[in-house]
This record gives structure tokens, sequence and C-alpha cells, in this order.
């Protein structure tokens, strides 16, 4: 494959958590799309509830007032220019879409508690701006005295009755649809590749395909004639509940959460997991076919103990390279990477006092750029994941061995395993607590190749350890299991 073919090959989505428009438009350009990402996950571009109590919680956004498009990450334009830099780059935008609710009951009203100044009553249930009345919403569906779903087990309250208490949506009426299928295609028509759909658990199936079936084909400025939106749906099916995600996965693809709370567990090795029991790893595992599957570690919520996934979870705060080079070696799924803030934690009783902090920002509450430094990582408490070289290195890894099959499996029965993908591509991973040392088959050709975990190419170079593939196509491993990062990843873009 040329270079050229494998940046066509880019699929790897890096959700770019709470950050402004104007720095996605920046790092599309300037290192996204030189490094082989796909896509950017954007945080709802719709007007939000201000929330003060606490203050200004990365949460607020999910309670919308309106589709007017300001919100902390910019203003219309801003977004605006942002998508075009993007697609002027092939950097695609998936937007997150709060389509399931409004804000809760209890947000209050006027024009000063909204991120654009538009008008709004929440106890009235009225948002003129869109607009929709009391009526438009499901109340009178719900069988609970409460209003808010109280149990997961009754597929009626989960998709009629108040998730947390948020305003639910009647998508069953045409005006509801209608002004949702609007709010898409504005974005669908200023050049998004497609959506994050939020809460689809708490939709009718049947609605939510009505709504997609009236999304405007992609823009003809960027994508080719008759494209559609790539649609993910946010369904969290850990296999406790009456509502499944193959009820969804007919209409788009679905968020796994048993890929993060499995895989995580298994990298920490609890309940007797080891490395050595992935080699059956996919739909033996009870995952969803390969095709259907949005992949991830962690995400903006079970990072920080909201949603679903558990302890399991592996973040940017440990072992996270291990997980991120194994998700993105292998076949299975359509990877997303996190990108997060720091924040302090503060858990008390088992929960994170400060799980509602908002991303870095000055006083007046608005959110602070995202500074790059010399060593290229980022600054001001932005956490930038996707720029740990190794992560980086790995996306390319990705795209060059894309539709490649997994080959060549090797382990010792323990944490110690090593695969390929055809031809093009060989990782070895050590999560034992003994040193590695072996020589295994690659499937590459005979060279010298770069190991893109410790260093990369670069100007003919490389600064990380080599490695060499004999002629009958075996590699000499070696990995202590003290290296902070004992994994070696070579592929056919880093021979010397
Ligand atoms: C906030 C406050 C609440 C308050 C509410 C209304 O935290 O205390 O009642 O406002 O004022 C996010 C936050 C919420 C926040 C909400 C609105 O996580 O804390 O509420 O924004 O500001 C379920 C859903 C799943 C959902 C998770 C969080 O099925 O769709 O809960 N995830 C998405 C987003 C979230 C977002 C919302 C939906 C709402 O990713 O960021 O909420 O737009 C089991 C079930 C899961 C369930 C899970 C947690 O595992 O299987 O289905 O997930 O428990 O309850
Ligand atoms: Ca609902």
């Amino acid at each position: 494959h040329s270079k050229r073919q494998i940046l066509q090959s880019s699929s790897t989505i890096v959700h770019l958590f709470e950050w402004r428009w104007n720095d996605i438009a920046e790092e599309c350009g300037r290192y996204l799309a030189p490094n082989g990402f796909g896509a950017v996950q954007i945080s709802p571009p719709s007007e939000n509830v201000i929330v003060t109590q606490p203050w200004r919680p990365w949460w607020e956004r999910y309670q919308p007032v309106s589709y007017n498009l300001c919100s902390r990450s910019g203003t219309e334009q801003e977004l605006r220019d942002m998508i075009c830099k993007c697609n002027a780059v092939g950097v695609k935008i998936y937007a997150d879409v709060v389509i399931n609710h409004m804000c809760a009951p209890d947000m209050g009203e006027g024009r000063r508690r909204s991120t654009c100044g538009s008008f709004f009553n929440a106890s009235k249930r009225e948002f003129p701006s869109v607009p929709y009345t009391a009526s438009h919403f499901n109340d009178d569906k719900c069988p609970t005295l409460s209003g808010n779903i109280e149990t997961y087990q009754d597929i009626y309250q989960v998709r009629n009755c108040r998730l947390v208490g948020l305003l639910d949506l009647a998508q069953d009426q045409e005006h509801v649809r209608g002004r949702i299928v609007d709010y898409m295609n504005r974005l669908v028509d200023m050049g998004v590749a497609g959506f994050r759909v939020d809460a689809c658990k708490h939709m009718w199936p049947e609605d939510l395909k009505n709504i997609y079936s009236k999304l405007h084909d992609l823009n003809a400025t960027w994508f080719p004639h008759g494209s559609r939106p790539l649609i993910y749906q946010e369904v969290i099916d850990l296999g406790d509940e009456p509502v499944k995600a193959i009820e969804y996965s007919g209409l788009g693809l679905v968020t796994e959460f048993k890929y993060g709370a499995m895989l995580g567990s298994v990298i920490r090795k609890w309940n007797q997991g080891k490395l050595a029991d992935l080699k059956t790893w996919g739909e033996h595992w009870g995952l969803l076919p390969s095709d259907e599957a949005l992949v991830f570690l962690d995400n903006h919520d079970n990072q920080r103990g909201h949603g679903a996934g558990g302890a399991s979870v592996v973040t940017f705060r440990e072992i996270y390279k291990m997980a991120v080079a194994f998700m993105l070696a292998h076949p299975y799924g359509v990877p997303r990477l996190m990108s997060s803030y720091r924040w302090d934690q503060r858990v008390v009783g088992g929960k994170d006092q400060n799980d509602w902090m908002g991303p870095p920002s000055y006083p007046d509450g608005s959110t602070k750029p995202v500074p790059i430094q010399p060593d290229g990582s980022c600054g001001e408490g932005w956490v930038c994941e996707h720029r740990w070289p190794s992560i980086r290195n790995m996306v390319m890894f990705h795209n060059v061995v894309d539709g490649e099959p997994l080959a060549n499996w090797w382990d010792n029965g323990e944490n110690q395993i090593a695969f390929g993908r055809g031809n093009q591509g060989f990782i070895v991973i050590n999560n034992d607590d003994c040193p590695l040392d072996v020589t295994l088959y690659t499937g590459l050709a005979e060279g010298t190749y770069c190991d893109v975990i410790s260093g990369q190419m670069s100007g003919g170079c490389c600064s990380g350890k080599q490695l060499t593939v004999r002629k009958d196509g075996r590699a000499h491993f070696t990995i202590s299991h003290s290296d902070p990062d004992p994994v070696i990843a070579i592929h056919t873009h880093s021979k010397l």
C-alpha cells in the first residue's frame, strides 16, 4: 500500500472531549491528518442549559434547550469553519447529538441560563426556539409515578420515562421527528460525516429508523455523491436487561460496552484472566458482529464512574497504552480513542466527588484553548492521549494492516502474546511478571524494522528498538516485564 492509500483507509475516531472548535480545526491540519486519524467525535454542538451548581459541569452539554449551534466549544461560525478545515484535510467530523430529551424540569427559565441566550421554560416544558411545547414530551406514556426511569427491566419505562429526570421527547410524533431531522440535516449540510447518537436505548428503534431515513446524503463538496452519514448509537448492553444492542445494530453501528469492560478485566488479570485468552477475542466473547461494533477502552462517562463498564475499564491514569496497542492492532470493530482532560479525583465511599468537573476553563466558565508544548504533548490539563507517541504510531499501524486477517497468533499460555495481520504487521505484548524472550514467525518480509512503540521512523532512521526479520520470516523478541511500555509493534511502513 502507498502512503496515500494508507491515509485513505484511516478509520480511527478520536473523541476530542470538550475541545473548542477552533482547537479542533487546528488539530486536524497540524496533527490528525498527517498521522492517519480518520475522524473526530465532537462534544454536542447544540445549545444547552448553563449549570452553575455544581459550576459548569461537563454534563450540562447533555441538557439541550434548543438546536441552535453555540456552546462552550464555540459559535456556529467557528463550528462551520472547523468542519470545513477538517474535511479539507480528510478528517471526518462526527457530531454527538442529544435527541432523546431536553434539560431537566428544574433548570429554570429565561434567556440567561442558556449558551446562546435562547429563551426556555423548563418547568412548563417550553422550548420556543425549536419549538417544543409540553405536548411534545412523553410524560403521558410513562408508567411510573415519579415520571422517571425506575427500573431498566421494563422497556416501556426505559423508552418513555425520563432518563435521570430529563424531559423525554416523544419521537413518535411527526413534529418532534421533524425538528430532530432538521437539526441533524443542518449538520450534514455543513459537512459532518455522521453522528454519535446519545441515549439510543431510550428511544424506540422504529422512531430512530424513521429519523435516519430522512437524513440527507453527505455534502458533495467533500464526499462522493450518494454517501450516507455514518451513525453509531450509544446503547449500553452488558447482557442483563431486556433492551438489546441487536435491536439497533440494523440501523447503524452500536457502541460495544462489553469491549472495554472485558478487555480491561483481562489486562488487569482479574478473575484469572490472561492475555492468552484473547486468542478468541471478538464475537466468541459475546460481542456484536465486528462490522456492527464501535469499540473503545473508556468513554467520557465511564472514565469518571458515570454510565457503565465499571472498575475494570482502563483510562489515561493507568495501563492505557498496552490496551490501546491491542485494540488498534486487532481487527475487531471500529476503534475510538478517548482524548481527555485531567481533573482531581476525590473518591469518597467509592464515588468520585469531582466526577462533574468541566474542562480546563477560565473563571468566567469559558473553556481554555489546548496549548501544544514543544515536545508535542498538551498543556493546561489537557491529557491528549492521542498525542502519546505510541498511541499515535498505533493509529498508523491500524491503517497499514487495514483489511488484513489476524495471523500467526502465539502465546505462552499466560500473559505473553503475539499476533500479526496478514504479512503487513506484527505485535508482541508482555503483561507477565517475567521477561519475554522468544523467536517468532512474523509473516513479514526479510529486513530490519523499527519498533513503533519505543520510537519511530523518521528520515530513514529509527529512534527506537530495531528488529531483524530473517529470510524465514522469524524474528527474535525480548521485552522486559519492567518496561513501562512492554509492547513491540512493527509493520511494513516501519521497515528500515
Ligand atoms: C445530570 C446529573 C443528574 C441529574 C440530571 C438532571 O448528574 O444527577 O438527575 O443531570 O438534572 C450525562 C451525565 C449525567 C447527567 C446528564 C445530564 O452522565 O450524570 O445528569 O448528562 O446532564 C444510562 C443511559 C446512557 C447514559 C448513561 C449516563 O442508558 O444513555 O446513563 N449515557 C449518555 C451520555 C451521558 C449523558 C446522557 C446519556 C444523558 O453518554 O454523558 O449523561 O444525555 C446501567 C444501564 C445503562 C445506564 C447506566 C447508568 O448500566 O444499563 O443504560 O446508562 O446504568 O445509569
Ligand atoms: Ca425516551
